[in-house]
């Protein structure tokens, strides 16, 4: 057992170090981000894990100073690892080492003078130690986000209101915790849950890393689902600076085809067609000149800035090499050109009868899309798990 003397020891002796875990996309396959873990390299050799020194450093007050004084450690290494895969970096931190602006200071200060953009770090904090603070806590938060830092919430549902914490903090990232990564093959329950937050991290528009892989099995299950990112002990074990300066590739990581956007853009779809309808019938039912016809509560009508339009663009080098890819677009805005058109038509202060017509074209191209984007699926499976033949 280490006491608070021995950790102001290990400071003054220069015994602690950071270690980087790889974070793999699923998106391009290939590395895309690291966490930055702090390992304490005692003077006999050992190497203590942050679960034997955190909790003692709590408990006598010493993280916020243990936290400074890592810092300057993070961004000698971030000259290293900046403008490598395994940027940005993110690093643990928690709600005592914001209670003051002290940290949010010191880096902001190092960035500054380092010349690295804040993008390339991201903060991460448990849910659990976001919920329990107070104003001043998220106020110094809210302060690196401002500037240009990402924050992800650590251990996502570990915690007792996890959704709550996420609508009212300004998180960009979701880490789904490990326990519940290493349970959801054996329990419906857990795979229905990872599932979920998948989808809300989606639907939130943020990233999300899925914690704990140590098997193939939970990668392909995760990759299905359409989780942004992988990490775990499948793709890297944390290694030391030069350790993972030195690796050339991560040979644990199968071939990842992103399938799982495949079905957010199935479900995506689905649920802009509905709003579109439920739009276009309730202002149809109005009188002709009601104000509330001119709403924008409608789903997005501009083709490239909907979901499955952005998904487009940013999946497009991936599964561009699918047979009916090109094609699911030109059904896209089709789409879009009857939606625009539907919502026009209210404006202008048709009834029900009048968009009739276009609720049925609507539903014509919108089953055309799903069918195009139910065969990019099928060959995406087939490409992922069927015979391995030189297709892409
Ligand atoms: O709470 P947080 O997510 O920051 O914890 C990360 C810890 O989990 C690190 O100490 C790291 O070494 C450990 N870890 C990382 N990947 C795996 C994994 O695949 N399996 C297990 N059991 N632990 C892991
Ligand atoms: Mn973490």
């Amino acid at each position: 057992m280490v006491s608070a003397r021995d950790i102001e020891a290990g400071m003054a002796n220069q015994e602690f170090c950071l270690f980087y875990q790889p974070k793999y996309s699923l998106r391009h396959s290939g590395v895309a981000g690291s966490e930055a873990l702090l390992r304490w390299r005692r003077a006999d050799g050992s190497m203590l894990p942050p679960a034997e020194f955190i909790p003692v450093a709590e408990r006598a007050g010493l993280l916020p100073r243990l936290t400074s004084h890592i810092v300057p450690l993070l961004f000698n290494d971030m000259a290293t690892l900046h403008k490598t895969p395994y940027t940005p970096v993110s690093f643990n931190a928690t709600a005592s080492d914001f209670r003051d602006d002290r940290l949010v200071r010191q880096i902001l200060g190092e960035l500054s003078a380092s010349g690295i953009a804040p993008e390339q770090l991201e903060v991460e904090l448990t849910e659990g130690e976001a919920m329990h603070s107070g104003a001043q806590v998220q106020e110094n938060v809210q302060y690196l986000r401002d500037a240009g830092l990402g924050l992800a919430m650590d251990d996502f549902g570990t915690g007792y209101s996890s959704v709550d914490t996420l609508s009212r903090w300004p998180f960009s990232t979701i880490k789904i915790d490990q326990g519940l990564i290493g349970r959801m093959l054996t329990s419906e329950k857990n795979a229905h849950i990872v599932r979920s937050a998948i989808r809300l991290a989606h639907e939130l528009d943020i990233d999300l890393v899925a914690e704990g892989v140590e098997q193939e099995a939970q990668y392909h299950f995760l990759l299905e689902a359409g989780a942004s990112k992988v990490q775990g002990y499948l793709i890297s074990r944390p290694l030391g600076l030069h350790e993972l300066m030195a690796q050339s590739q991560f040979t644990g990581c199968p071939v990842s085809i992103a399938v799982g956007t495949i079905h957010m853009a199935i479900m995506d779809h689905i649920q802009w067609r509905k709003r579109l309808v439920s739009f276009v019938v309730r202002s149809a039912m109005l009188a002709p000149g009601a104000p509330s016809r001119q709403l924008a509560d409608h789903p997005q009508l501009t083709a490239s800035l909907c979901a499955i339009g952005r998904w487009f663009d940013s999946a497009g080098p991936g599964l561009a090499w699918l047979a009916d890819f090109e094609r699911a677009k030109l059904v896209h805005d089709e789409l879009h050109a009857v939606g625009a058109r539907a919502v026009a038509r209210v404006r202008e202060g048709a009834g029900l009868a009048e968009v009739t017509p276009l609720i049925d074209e609507l539903q014509r191209v919108s089953l055309g899309l799903l069918d195009i984007l139910m065969r990019l699926e099928n060959q995406a499976l087939v490409a992922l798990y069927g015979p391995k033949c030189a297709t892409h």
